[in-house]
């Protein structure tokens, strides 16, 4: 599919700091090591309604991930999907009377505005899962040839049984994994499984369900093998970063890294897992289903969507927070100071600055200390500090370059 538009984004002067991560899988902070070209996978949305800031703020996050590797000379090879049919998609567009085609064309195409105006960098590859069904049944009839997938009345599930690596994504226990298994479309129940857990690969055709013909018959991916097919096409195993909210820790990227440890031998599947916090409203997280939704296209309407990211970047990316009015007030006035101190003639010294900024960011995304560390240099230079005549122009680039913020 096609992808978004992407900015310019300014070369900045001086040396960069190594990124550092949060691994969910190793429970800690580590030093990412990407070659040359840095892979990085980020789930991409359903698109059954629109973006919402909890979307916003999972890919704003990746978004500092691939601005720092860039800052430090990689390349960004970074791909991301939509999944353009699964079971919400589907009831969505029944309860509506819109096709379900149409509906995902209508909220994707939303979404490449939002990502546009918030100024998140866009994908080298842009897939929806059906334009790659025939190479999802690729890969699960190569997993079946590997001998760790059964069928059920024309499905085919993963055995949980032959995942020798189940568990080490998430450390979850099994009686977590049931409840959210059951919670995030798995289906522990479903008689005659072999175990509760393994997972849905392939859709047989029900009847009114869309499906494709495939080695497999006519039928439809189930959710989680879609990332490991579109990852594996795109960027090959061990590729640096899989990347979503912390709901997909489990099952999907639980699921998704044994679906590729299988198919491949490789483990990790990826070097790194991931995840963005979780933002709510009213004390629940912002979710379609529960239709408490702060929508970006809304909120962009209404405000400098320079203000929108600055509300993002307020947070650190793993944190849960909540979105209140009072946030995007406070981020109108960060805005305002920021560009009145870089349309002086001149300022305090920006080069500390720059080298500040960057420590934070490369500190596991430490963005809050990154826009104290901003604000501070603006006071000093509101309040009559500093002659640098230089000092202006490379804080606007650096707030574009690394924070993607436009002044
Ligand atoms: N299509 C799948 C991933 S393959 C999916 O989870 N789609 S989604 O539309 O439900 O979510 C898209 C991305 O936004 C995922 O990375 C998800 O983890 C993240 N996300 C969803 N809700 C929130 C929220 N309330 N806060 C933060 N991130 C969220
Ligand atoms: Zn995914």
């Amino acid at each position: 599919m096609r992808s978004w538009s992407a900015q310019n984004v300014p070369k900045l002067p001086g040396e960069s700091i190594p990124l550092r991560l949060y691994d969910t899988s190793a429970k800690q902070v580590r030093q990412t090591d990407p070659g040359p070209t840095a892979r990085m996978y980020v789930c991409g949305i359903t698109p059954y309604d629109a973006t919402h800031l909890g979307h916003a703020n999972t890919y704003h996050a990746f978004d500092l991930v691939g601005r720092l590797w860039r800052d430090a000379g990689h390349e960004v090879h970074y791909t991301q999907n939509a999944t353009d049919v699964d079971d919400p998609l589907l009831e969505r567009a029944a309860q509506t009377g819109v096709g379900w085609q149409d509906l995902a064309e209508r909220e994707i195409e939303l979404f490449r505005g939002d990502m546009e105006a918030l100024r998140i960098l866009p994908p080298r590859e842009y897939v929806g899962v059906t334009e790659v069904v025939g190479g999802v049944a690729e890969l699960i009839a190569k997993l079946s040839a590997k001998g760790v997938t059964y069928s059920l009345d024309g499905d085919v599930y993963f055995s949980v049984a032959d995942a020798p690596k189940f568990g080490q994504v998430s450390g979850y226990d099994e009686t977590e994994m049931l409840a959210l298994f059951a919670e995030r479309g798995g289906d522990p129940d479903r008689a005659d499984k072999r175990h509760p857990l393994d997972w849905l690969l392939w859709r047989a055709e029900r009847p009114g369900e869309p499906a494709w013909e495939s080695r497999l018959g006519k039928g439809r991916p189930g959710w989680h093998i879609e990332c490991t097919a579109i990852a594996l096409d795109n960027l090959g195993a061990g590729y640096d970063v899989a990347g979503g909210g912390s709901d997909l820790i489990f099952p999907h990227h639980e699921c998704g890294a044994s679906e590729g440890h299988a198919a491949t031998g490789e483990w990790p599947f990826a070097k790194f897992y991931t995840h963005a916090g979780m933002v709510g409203l009213d004390g629940e997280k912002m979710s379609k289903s529960k239709g408490n939704l702060v929508f970006v296209s809304k909120l962009r309407r209404e405000h400098d969507p320079m203000a929108v990211r600055l509300v993002l970047l307020a947070h650190h990316y793993r944190a849960d927070w909540a979105y209140v009015p009072a946030l995007i007030a406070d981020a109108e006035r960060r805005l305002a100071r920021w560009r009145s101190a870089v349309r002086l003639a001149s300022g305090p010294d920006a080069g500390e600055l720059l080298a500040r900024v960057r420590e934070r960011l490369a500190d596991d995304l430490d963005s809050p200390a990154a826009l104290a560390a901003i604000d501070a240099w603006a006071e000093a230079a509101l309040t009559g500090g500093g002659s640098d005549p230089d000092a202006p122009a490379l804080v606007k680039d650096l707030a574009d370059a690394l924070l993607g913020v436009a002044l």
